[in-house]
């Protein structure tokens, strides 16, 4: 009887050391690829740039490959258990660093019914890891990643996205790693601030920054990230309006806008009750998500509804009926709900009962005053996005006005210049400078 291998493959960039691996796999009988889906890769790696459909007809049409199959998980244990193939193929490069506990676990499971691993060396010089570098220094084009935000949704558990303000910012969302014992951390996407875009412009937080300032700003962040971004679209403005915001965005790669049932001034919602702010009426705002779903031009843009009910001291069945309506009626792709109660209480008791109605309809969050919560616990109640809000800027207006002080204090820069990055350092941010 022919004998089986099973391999296991990302396969975004194809390249010469994978095609090795399949035809040394196919030298010992019919090559079944096990094809890493988005949902396995996501907690591990960032998403390949190929959809799983697009990564299936490139392998399963590579002569070797006998046929492909979803491996959903990121441990190879599943899969060769419901196939059992006689042989398990790998690089030899996972018996260093991370992946070492899945071959320890991969050799056990196949010895249990005398399977067995064949590892290749590795083929240097040539790696997908090196590869995703140089791809990335090419960027990235509105359509790939206004789609980014849905797929992520679809396939993480908790989507963790980073205020941004400017390219520097932006840089910081795009590349900051954080390795620990579980793995490594990084931010799924970014947030266009109408806060932190007219703070930092010196301005109120009142709309008063329109569309084509914002845009602006936002070009210089477009320009050295690839990460999908979800757009403060305050008010969205009047709903003639709003359809022409819809399409900007979307012509930008914007993958999502959110917008507040709010009416007349807009203050910043984190004033609470502090200030006097009207909701907009079921029906009118619903009408507005429903005339921006009809502008939209791509499938995947998002228009997600925030409903400010909690923060204007209303009840959480206001909420309730307000995000349900602005779904159901309204037609909107997800619910943002936001509250300045310190506890989460509210939030929680909104989240697991809304998400217990729409399963299915992503809901974001941004926990800036309960901010004691992880994202783990937000994931439990039914939070599908958390937006980290006003960070960026929060962090940098202090540092800003410390060094500002002492060179006042001191009357020289000697005393900041601890408060500062080098001048090394700075030249070199920026790949390119030399
Ligand atoms: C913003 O960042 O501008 C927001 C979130 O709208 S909040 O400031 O909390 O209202
Ligand atoms: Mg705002």
């Amino acid at each position: 009887m022919t004998k089986t291998v099973y391999l296991g493959m990302i396969a975004d960039i194809m390249h010469p050391g994978l095609i090795h691996i399949i035809n040394e796999g196919a030298k010992h009988g019919e090559l079944v690829v096990g094809l890493f889906t988005d949902k396995a890769i996501a907690r591990h790696k960032r998403l390949p740039y190929l959809t799983y459909e697009q990564r299936k007809n490139v392998v399963e049409n590579i002569r070797g490959v006998s046929r492909v199959v979803p491996q959903k998980e990121w441990s190879y244990a599943p899969n060769l258990r419901r196939l059992k193939p006689d042989y398990m193929i790998h690089g030899d490069d996972w018996q260093q660093g991370p992946d070492r506990e899945l071959r320890e676990e991969a050799l056990s499971v196949m010895q249990e019914w005398g399977g067995e691993v064949i590892e290749i060396p590795y083929t240097k010089g040539i790696d997908s890891s090196s590869l995703d570098k140089e791809i990335k220094k090419i960027g990235t084009t509105p359509d790939v990643r206004l789609k980014t935000l849905r797929r992520l949704i679809d396939a993480k558990n908790v989507v963790r996205i980073l205020e941004v303000h400017d390219g520097l910012s932006g840089l910081i969302c795009e590349n900051l790693e954080v390795t620990d014992h579980s793995g490594t951390e990084s931010f799924d996407g970014m947030w266009s601030s109408s806060l932190t875009d007219s703070t930092s412009k010196g301005k109120p937080d009142i709309e008063a920054v329109d569309l084509t300032t914002r845009m602006q700003d936002l070009t210089n962040v477009l320009e050295c990230t690839t990460k999908p971004i979800i757009y403060d679209g305050d008010t969205g403005g009047k709903p003639e309006h709003f359809v022409f915001t819809v399409r900007t965005l979307e012509r930008n790669g914007v993958s999502a806008v959110i917008i507040e049932d709010k009416t007349g001034l807009k203050k910043n919602s984190l004033f609470g009750t502090d200030a006097v702010q009207t909701q907009d009426s079921i029906e009118n705002f619903c009408a507005k998500i429903r005339m921006g779903k009809n502008a939209q031009v791509t499938k995947d843009f998002m228009i997600i509804a925030r409903c400010e009910s909690l923060i204007a001291g209303k009840s959480v069945d206001d909420a309730l009926t307000r995000c349900c309506a602005y779904v159901e009626q309204g037609g909107a792709d997800g619910i943002m709900i936001h509250s300045k109660e310190k506890t989460g209480e509210d939030i929680r008791e909104f989240c697991t009962r809304f998400h217990a109605l729409h399963p299915y309809v992503p809901i974001v969050a941004v926990p800036t005053t309960y901010n004691h919560l992880r994202e783990e616990e937000l994931a439990d109640w039914g939070v599908k996005v958390v937006i980290y809000a006003n960070h960026m800027l929060r962090a940098a207006y202090p540092a800003m006005v410390k060094a500002a002080t002492s060179i006042l204090q001191h009357h020289r820069s000697l005393e900041a210049n601890e408060l500062c990055m080098p001048i090394k350092q700075i030249l070199e941010l920026i790949p390119g400078t030399k």
